[in-house]
């Protein structure tokens, strides 16, 4: 997840651009597209580590003496951590912040192309169903912001980013995992993270979807998430400990001492 082009590379560019954000007032929408894309990707980090402690659990420490990224177990626990999948740790150099709104963008949208063939290879790469529903998802979420980072560079200078630089080519539709996604409309909406607070990104997010021609949509509330998976432990790299249930006790005396 910490790769030059993977979540923690998106949180952090979209970030920083909306925390360096200058005369918000004038030019407020792309502000608001910037920050709200920002939110969603929290969330994006979050799945990816959901998914590589699914993917980790009740592996054998022997399985892993192979394995190219040893620090998953011996220092993560069997756990995600922000590094590439060499163990490259993620570095703030890889945040683009340049003050200059049409350069920023004009990064997003190749972070966004980046981002989205890395992931149509790893989805190559694995036949894990967690990974394979991962990539699926974000496939259609991370093109969703591809298109707006477009929308935005075509408001501004005229530029049809699609059709000069039209990469990946392989459509979001291709792939099985993103078909439920598809149905529900997840490849069209942008959603806003206040329903009062960044309503100006209606102005640049709209137009038609251009692999599918349909319009694209502005939602007034934050995508609706899941109940997170509660993993067991795995004692043998002692997540929590090596005696979990110790742990357990001791939670519920405090918890009763505090009324809970
Ligand atoms: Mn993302």
């Amino acid at each position: 997840m910490g790769g030059k082009f993977g979540e923690m590379s998106t949180l952090m560019n979209y970030t920083f651009q909306s925390f360096n954000y200058r005369d918000r007032k004038s030019i407020r929408p792309f502000y608001d597209l910037i920050a709200n894309i920002a939110a969603e990707e929290y969330g994006h980090i979050e799945l990816v580590a959901a998914t590589i402690n699914t993917m980790l659990t009740g592996v054998k420490l022997d399985d892993a003496k192979d394995e190219p990224y040893k620090q998953h177990y011996l220092f993560g626990g069997k756990g995600a951590l922000p590094a590439d999948s060499h163990g490259k740790p993620w570095d703030g150099s890889y945040v683009h912040s340049s003050g200059d709104l049409i350069e920023d963008l004009t990064h997003n949208y190749f972070l966004e192309s980046g981002a989205r063939s890395g992931k149509l290879r790893v989805y190559e790469m694995v036949d894990h169903p967690a990974a394979r529903a991962l990539t699926g998802y974000l496939l259609c979420r991370g093109g969703v912001h591809q298109v707006a980072y477009a929308r935005a560079l075509e408001h501004l200078t005229g530029a049809n980013m699609s059709k000069l630089f039209p990469t990946p080519r392989i459509e979001t539709s291709k792939i099985p995992e993103c078909k439920p996604h598809i149905k529900t409309g997840e490849h069209l909406k942008l959603y806003m993270f206040s329903p009062s607070d960044y309503k100006e990104v209606a102005a640049v997010f709209n137009g038609k979807h251009p692999e599918t021609g349909e319009d694209l949509q502005v939602v007034d509330h934050a995508p609706e998430g899941f109940e997170p998976v509660d993993l067991p432990a795995e004692t043998d790299v002692f997540a929590p400990d090596y005696a979990p249930e110790e742990i357990a006790e001791i939670a519920k005396k405090l918890k009763k001492a505090a009324g809970i």
